[in-house]
């Protein structure tokens, strides 16, 4: 590792033992930099120098800020934080707050001076902000004047110093910025400094901490965003994704900034929201998870999507007939990408004609994928098996004994069953935990998902293992019906005979229950652990 700038090392002196890391690969030669390198100045300070100063950087509820207004909001930031909040390289700094200009300012204003920012979703409540704050040792916390109350308990607490708000009548961050001067110079940090920690959106225990470095930062564009994203300065960015969900992070804050293009914000998180904005906005890339599109979708008449040039899909696995309702109406084919938080950006995609609808694609250039059997095997050709990745990325907890978990002879193990076709390409079959066993057949929960959400009467579905004493384990659905169906026995009955028509009749759900509404994380996943029995 390349020497810190760090002076409040918390960081470093908490990742994992070098001997517990995957291996990272930097084979290709973008990925090689030189020390010092701040991801905030690689970021901003090199697009203002290549950017018309009034070109529209971020746009926001009727606000336009330029990549001028950008950079000098974030450079006053810079100086409040270091003058006024007393923040030093290698401090965590947490932020709380939809996306937003100031909130994209404020983070980029954390990484160019050095500190450590641990962005936070919007809904979390005042309990997990605590596990946040306790875990990473947080002294200042800057925060939306709207969602100010979860945080407040906090601040009698041993280890919250001081929160800071924007964006109400107070102006309390507005009024420190205002005399600060509008130029900065990054601190000189290591390619090797951590510059954010990302939260696991886990669905049980204690919430996970990734460390991330700033050439991390650089990684995901000059992987992911370069090779299977194409864009360019004349591209408009929007999406639904908090940046505290680092797929939102690099969708809609670093990848724009990395092509030098624009951000239009939609107003709220949802598809909805999303959909106004690419017609208000005349948006040419979006970034959504699947069922956003299909919610999109269903309601595409009463929208002119005709600016999309580009379209990304992650955060849960795309089933065919999302991808092929979508091009159906776009003429355009959805990228799909599996990305997690451990490997802080998309390691498997597929792009423009290379993309085989219903397959998540191939490793992104700059990474390698394998698959391993039960016993540890690593399988050759096609097969089924347990995915293990790695690359110029890869999981670093903040002191967990878990790293030793996710890590199984230098690959990055997402938890997730993958197959590999003849031709090398992956496709998605479930998390390992979402594998039902059935007298001895094994059945992936979001197979059965896939052929029930084709039925006209099914708005959402969940399938799920439920214990029995006779097979060990019966496929069971948890139905959210179409409002117009008639939820009940006969319905029951029309969803089992329709998967038998569809899959192998040993997939069927033998157990069908309804419910008004599924289960999600703050990410939006479907959260099948809480419909399951009780252990
Ligand atoms: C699942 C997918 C099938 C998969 C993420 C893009 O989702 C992100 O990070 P998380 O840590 O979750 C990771 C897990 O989510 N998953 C994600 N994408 C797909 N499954 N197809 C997909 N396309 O189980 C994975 O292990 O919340 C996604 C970029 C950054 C991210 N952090």
């Amino acid at each position: 590792m390349h020497p810190s700038a760090h002076r409040d090392t918390f960081a470093r002196d908490n990742l994992p033992p070098k001997s517990e890391w995957p291996v990272f690969e930097y084979h290709l030669p973008r990925l090689l930099l030189p020390d010092p390198f701040n991801c905030g100045k690689w970021l901003l300070d090199d697009a203002m120098a290549a950017v018309a100063p009034d070109k529209p950087a971020i746009i926001h509820k009727g606000v336009v800020w330029s990549y001028a207004d950008l950079s000098s909001a974030t450079n006053r930031l810079c100086h409040v934080l270091t003058q006024d909040l007393g923040v030093v390289p290698g401090n965590r700094v947490l932020l709380r707050g939809g996306n937003s200009p100031m909130m994209f300012a404020l983070w980029l204003a954390v990484m160019k001076t050095g500190a450590i920012a641990v962005s936070t979703m919007p809904m979390l409540r005042s309990r997990e902000l605590e596990q946040i704050v306790d875990k990473a040792q947080i002294g200042l916390a800057i925060c939306e004047e709207g969602l100010r109350d979860e945080l407040a308990i906090l601040e009698n607490g041993p280890v919250l110093q001081r929160t800071v708000t924007y964006g109400g009548r107070g102006a309390e961050l507005e009024s420190l910025m205002a005399a600060k001067p509008a130029d900065f110079d990054a601190v000189a940090t290591s390619q090797d400094d951590v510059c954010l920690i990302a939260f696991t959106s886990g669905t049980t225990g204690e919430p996970k901490a990734t460390l991330h470095f700033h050439r991390d930062v650089q990684a995901m564009c000059e992987t992911f965003a370069r090779h299977m994203v194409p864009a360019d300065e004349t591209a408009i960015f929007t999406g639904t994704p908090p940046i505290a969900f680092t797929f939102g992070l690099g969708a809609l804050l670093v990848f724009p900034l990395y092509f030098r293009a624009t951000i239009a914000l939609p107003d709220a998180s949802t598809p909805v929201a999303l959909a106004e904005t690419i017609q208000r906005h005349r948006a040419t890339h979006v970034f959504t998870s699947p069922t956003a599109y299909k919610v999109i979708a269903t309601r595409a008449r009463e929208f002119d999507l005709s600016s999309l040039r580009v379209c990304v899909s992650a955060g849960e696995a795309l089933s065919r007939a999302i991808s092929d309702q979508w091009f159906a109406l776009t003429g355009i084919r959805l990228i799909d990408g599996i990305g997690g938080t451990e490997m802080i950006h998309i390691f498997i995609s597929a792009t423009g004609d290379a993309i085989r609808p219903g397959a998540t694609g191939k490793p992104v250039p700059g990474y390698r994928a394998v698959l391993f059997d039960a016993e540890g095997r690593m399988l050759e050709g096609p097969a089924v098996g347990r995915l293990g990745v790695r690359g110029p990325t890869g999981c670093r907890y903040l002191s967990d004994p878990r790293q030793r978990d996710y890590v199984f002879q230098g690959w990055n193990m997402t938890g997730d069953i993958y197959r590999r076709d003849e031709d090398g390409y992956y496709w998605y079959v479930a998390r390992g935990d979402d594998m039902i066993v059935s007298s001895g057949y094994n059945i992936a929960g979001p197979e059965v998902e896939a052929a029930l959400a084709l039925h006209p009467d099914v708005e959402e579905v969940a399938v799920i293992g439920w214990p029995d004493a006779e097979r060990g384990q019966i496929v069971k659905a948890v139905v959210v019906a179409r409002s117009g169906a008639t939820p009940g026995p006969d319905l029951a009955k029309l969803l089992q005979e329709h998967v038998k028509k569809t899959l192998a009749p040993y997939k069927y759900p033998r157990a069908v229950e309804f419910t008004a509404t599924l289960p999600k994380t703050t990410t939006g996943k479907l959260q099948r652990s809480a419909l399951r029995a009780p252990r």
